[in-house]
C-alpha cells in the first residue's frame, strides 16, 4: 500500500470514525498479504483454442464432439433446455440449477452436417457445430438466433485455472437484456458489464457498474426469436455488448456481438430459445421457481434506518392509522441491533419487541427484520463465541480467520457454502422470530467489508468450502448473497414449518429467486435513480427474478415533493413497494412532502390495496409459469422493434400497463401501446395499438391502461374478491387466471378461469371449469363500456 492508497482508504472511511478507519486500512494490509502469499502467482500462461474436429461420441440428447485440443459436450433436455460444455464440463455441480440437471431428450441426435461439422436437431432448436468449434443455435426454421466463435482459453503453465473468453455474434437488430441487476438498462447499450457482485459504497445511478447482484443471464431478442443465454461460471468476469446495425440500402448489416471473458470456472452454458413467456418457463423449470411471498408482502411497506426506538416506530405507525394509509410492514434496520450486531437487540430503546410485534400485528402491520452476514470478531460476543465452535467463519489458507470491517467493527464472516454452516445460521433465526420477526431483509452479503484497496469485499485467496469441493472466494464470491438466503430461506422454513419464509436479499445470483426477491440497494435520490430503479426490475425480472422494487424516494437526501411522489407512484405498480432511506436522509413518509403529495399518495395506496389479489395471481403465475410480474412492454410481441427500444414503460401482468413519470414537470406523456385495444383506467378512453399515444399523467396518477378484455382481480369495498374486467373489442373475446390468496401456508389454490364475451350489447363473464364453463361465483364489474358498439 502506498501513500495514496492509504489516504484513500483512510477517506472511503472517514464517515465511520478514525479507529474504524484504522482498522480497515489495517484490515486492507492484512487482505493483501493474504492475497499475495494465498494466491499462486498467474506466471506464465498458453492460449489454446479446440482445433479441427475430430470424431464424435453420440449420447442421448446429442454427444461428445472431439477436436485436437478440446472436447464439447451438448445435451439437449426434456422441456428443451439445450447444455453444451467443453473439456469435460457437465451440468453439475451448479449453485444456479434448483436441482439435478433434466433428463436428456431421447429424440435429440447427433447428425454430421455439411463441412464437416455436426448438429443436433431438437424440438425448439438446432444446434450446429463448426468443425473449428464454432456452435450456432438456430430456430427450427434455420434461423441464426446466436454464434458462439471457438472458445479460446489462457491456461497458466505452472496448472491453476484457465481464464477464458468467449465471443458471439447475434443478429443486427438483436436487443441484449439482463445480466443480473443493472442500472443503465433494461436495454444493455454498448459497454462493458462486470460479473462481480459489488456495494459501489454509495447511492447509485445508472453510471455504476457493477452493483450488488450481477449473473452471467442475458436474454436476447431479436425478430428471428428471443433467447437465452446462461454461462454457468461465478467467477469473476466481463461481459462486453455491441449491439448491431443494419445497413441502409445496399450497406451490409453489421452483427450484434457479445465477447464474455472470465477468469476460471468452466466454460459451459445452457440455452433456451422460444417466446419470451417459453424461455422464462424453461429457466425457472431450471433454476427454480420464483418462493411464494405472503399475502403482506405485497402490500405497503415503510422501513427506515434510523427509526432509533419503538416508540418512534409505534408513533409511525399510528400515523399510517389514523390518516386510514395502508400499511402492512415495518421493517428494522441494523440501528435496532445490539452495538451493531446482527441476532441481538438493542434493549434501552428496544426494550419489548415481541410486544411491539404483537401491537403491530392487531392492526396488520408486520416487522421485518434486517439481516447482515457479518460478525463482531469479539470473543465477547455470543454469535462469534457458537460460530467459533462450530468452525463457521471464512479462513484464510494459512488458517487464520478474515476479517472484514462492517458497522459493528472488525468481524468475520460464516462460510455459506457450507452446508453444515447454512444449516447453523439458519437456526440463529429462532431469535428473530422470538423477537415477533415475519421477514427477513438480507444486506451486505456481496459480501462487503468497508472499502480498502478498491474492493470492498473479502481477499480474493479467502477460503470457501464450496459444498466440500474446496475453493476461494474467486469463485465463491458471487454466489455468497445466493447462499446466504438459501440458509436465512431454508432456516425459517424449518423453525416454521407451516408459514412460507420471507426473505429477501440484497446480493444474489443466478436462481436465488428459490429464496426470495431483492430492492434495488442504495439508488441515487433524483430522477435518473427513478429510472435505475425501474431498469433494475425490468432486467432482474427476465434473469427469473421476479420480486423486487427500490427504496421509493431514494436512499439518500431530500426528494422533492414531485420525485418523492413519482417515485411512490412507480413503486405502488412493483411487487416490492417500500418507502426507506438512509439514517442521514430526509423522511420518507408519505405526510413529510405537503397536503397535495399525501391526497395523492394516498390514491396511489389505495388503489395498491385494490390491486392485492391481482398481485397475488402475478405472483402464483411467477412462481408457476416463472413470468416475472413486470414485464416489457414487448413480453407479447417481442418482433415489435419499436416496443424492444421502449424503456419507460411496463406490463404488469398480462392486463395492464403502467406508464410511470420519470421526468419532473410532466402532466402528460408518450406511451407506446402493443398490439390491441387499452382503455386509459381513470378516464375509460380507447386506445387502439399498436400506437405511440399521447395520455394524461396529471400530479395525482400516473397513467395506467388495461388491456381490453383482461380479467383483473380486485378488492371489493367488503375485503372480498372480485372481478374488474375491460371489455373485449368488438368482436373479440377475453379472459385470464386468477389465483385466490390461500394464506401464508403452503395451500395450493386452483387456477381459477375467466372468458370474457359479448352477447348482443353485454359483456358477459364466464368462469372455465373442467366440465363447461359457468357463473363467474365472483361478483363483476365490466369497465370500458363506453366504447361499446352501439353506445
Ligand atoms: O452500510 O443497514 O442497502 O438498505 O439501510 C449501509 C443500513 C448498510 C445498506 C442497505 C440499506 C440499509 C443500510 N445498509
Amino acid at each position: 500500500m502506498d501513500g495514496r492508497d492509504l489516504v484513500r482508504s483512510v477517506k472511503a472511511v472517514g464517515s465511520v470514525g478514525t479507529a474504524q478507519g484504522v482498522r480497515t486500512v489495517r484490515a486492507a494490509w492484512r487482505r493483501r498479504r493474504a492475497d499475495a502469499s494465498g494466491l499462486p502467482p498467474r506466471g506464465a500462461e498458453r492460449a489454446r483454442v479446440p482445433g479441427q474436429v475430430r470424431d464424435v461420441q453420440p449420447a442421448p440428447g446429442g454427444g461428445t464432439v472431439r477436436f485436437g485440443r478440446a472436447e464439447l459436450r451438448i445435451v439437449v433436455t426434456l422441456g428443451g433446455a439445450v447444455f453444451w460444455g467443453w473439456d469435460g464440463a457437465g451440468p453439475e455441480p451448479s449453485y444456479a440449477l434448483a436441482g439435478p440437471c433434466p433428463e436428456p431428450d431421447p429424440r435429440a441426435v447427433l447428425e454430421p452436417d455439411k463441412d464437416g461439422g455436426w448438429r443436433v436437431v431438437a424440438e425448439r432448436v438446432t444446434v450446429v457445430v463448426s468443425r473449428h468449434g464454432a456452435v450456432e443455435v438456430l430456430t427450427p426454421g434455420g434461423v441464426m438466433l446466436r454464434r458462439d466463435l471457438p472458445p479460446r482459453w489462457w491456461e497458466p503453465v505452472g496448472g491453476g485455472p484457465a481464464r477464458w473468453m468467449q465471443r458471439s455474434e447475434v443478429s443486427a437488430d438483436a436487443r441484449f437484456f439482463g445480466l443480473g441487476g443493472r442500472a443503465s438498462g433494461p436495454r444493455l447499450r454498448d459497454g462493458s458489464y462486470r460479473l462481480w457482485n459489488t456495494d459501489p459504497g454509495r447511492p447509485f445511478g445508472p453510471g455504476d457498474d457493477p452493483l450488488y447482484i450481477t449473473m452471467p443471464v442475458q436474454l436476447v431478442v431479436a425478430d428471428a426469436g428471443t433467447h437465452l443465454v446462461f454461462h454457468d461460471s461465478s467467477w469473476d468476469g466481463t461481459v462486453t455488448l455491441r449491439e448491431g446495425e443494419e445497413g441502409a440500402g445496399s450497406g451490409h448489416d453489421r452483427a450484434g456481438s457479445c465477447e464474455l471473458r472470465m477468469d476460471g470456472g468452466p466454460l459451459r452454458c445452457w440455452v433456451v430459445v422460444g417466446t419470451p413467456a417459453r424461455v422464462l418457463l424453461a429457466w425457472s423449470a431450471l433454476t427454480g421457481s420464483p418462493a411464494l411471498p405472503p399475502a403482506w408482502a405485497l402490500g405497503h411497506q415503510h422501513a427506515r434506518w434510523g427509526f432509533g426506538s419503538e416508540e418512534e416506530v409505534r408513533r409511525i405507525v399510528e400515523e399510517y392509522r389514523r390518516r386510514e394509509l395502508p400499511l402492512d410492514a415495518v421493517h428494522l434496520d441494523i440501528d435496532h441491533y445490539d452495538d451493531h450486531q446482527v441476532f441481538t437487540v438493542d434493549r434501552d430503546r428496544f426494550p419489548d419487541l415481541p410486544r411491539l410485534a404483537e401491537d403491530l400485528r392487531e392492526d396488520g402491520v408486520r416487522m421485518v427484520s434486517i439481516v447482515d452476514p457479518a460478525v463482531k470478531a469479539d470473543p465477547g460476543n455470543a454469535i462469534y463465541a457458537d460460530g467459533s465452535a462450530e468452525a463457521a467463519f471464512i479462513r484464510d489458507a494459512s488458517g487464520r480467520l478474515v476479517r472484514g470491517v462492517v458497522w459493528a467493527g472488525e468481524s468475520v464472516y460464516p462460510d455459506f457454502t457450507d452446508a453444515r454452516v447454512r444449516e447453523w445460521w439458519g437456526g440463529l433465526y429462532e431469535e428473530r422470530l422470538k423477537q415477533g420477526f415475519s421477514g427477513f431483509w438480507h444486506d451486505m452479503n456481496e459480501p462487503t467489508s468497508f472499502m480498502s484497496f478498491g474492493e470492498s469485499t473479502l481477499p480474493r485467496s479467502a477460503r470457501h468450502a464450496l459444498e466440500g469441493r474446496g475453493g476461494d472466494h474467486r469463485e465463491a464470491h458471487n454466489v455468497y448473497g445466493l447462499c446466504m438466503a438459501r440458509a436465512g430461506y431454508e432456516g425459517v422454513r424449518a423453525l416454521v414449518p407451516e408459514e412460507r419464509p420471507f426473505v429477501f436479499s440484497r446480493s444474489g445470483w443466478a436462481g436465488m429467486q428459490r429464496y426470495g426477491g431483492t430492492w434495488s440497494g442504495d439508488v441515487a435520490t433524483g430522477w435518473a435513480g427513478l429510472r435505475a430503479s425501474l431498469s433494475l426490475v425490468l432486467g432482474l425480472g427476465l434473469c427469473g427474478v421476479p420480486y423486487s422494487g427500490p427504496d421509493v424516494g431514494g436512499f439518500d437526501g431530500f426528494p422533492s415533493p414531485e420525485l418523492y411522489l413519482r417515485w411512490f407512484q412507480l413503486g405502488a405498480y412493483l411487487p416490492l413497494f417500500r418507502t426507506h432511506a438512509s439514517i442521514r436522509a430526509g423522511r420518507r413518509e408519505p405526510w413529510e412532502f405537503g397536503a397535495e403529495v399525501l391526497e395523492h399518495a394516498r390514491v396511489a395506496l389505495l388503489e395498491r390495496r385494490r390491486l392485492l389479489p391481482y398481485f397475488v395471481t402475478l405472483a402464483h403465475l411467477a412462481r408457476r409459469t416463472g413470468a416475472p410480474y413486470v414485464r416489457p412492454v414487448w413480453w407479447g410481441t417481442p418482433e415489435d422493434r419499436a416496443l424492444r427500444d421502449c424503456e419507460d414503460a411496463f406490463l404488469l401482468g398480462d392486463g395492464l400497463l403502467v406508464a410511470p413519470v420519470l421526468d419532473p414537470g410532466t402532466d402528460r406523456r408518450a406511451v407506446r401501446l402493443p398490439h390491441g385495444r387499452w382503455y386509459d383506467t381513470v378516464t375509460e378512453r380507447v386506445y387502439e395499438g399498436p400506437a405511440r399515444v399521447v395520455v394524461e399523467a396529471p400530479l395525482s396518477r400516473v397513467p395506467v391502461l388495461a388491456r381490453a378484455g383482461s380479467v383483473v382481480p380486485v378488492r371489493g369495498a367488503d375485503g372480498g374478491l372480485e372481478l374488474e374486467v375491460w371489455a373485449p373489442a368488438p368482436g373479440r373475446t377475453g379472459g385470464g387466471p386468477v389465483v385466490a390468496d390461500a394464506g401464508d401456508g403452503w395451500d395450493e389454490p386452483e387456477l381459477e378461469r375467466y372468458v370474457a364475451r359479448w352477447e348482443g350489447r353485454r359483456v358477459v363473464v364466464r368462469r372455465e371449469g373442467d366440465d363447461g364453463v359457468c357463473e363467474p361465483g365472483r361478483p363483476v364489474r365490466v369497465r370500458g363500456l363506453a366504447g361499446a358498439p352501439g353506445q
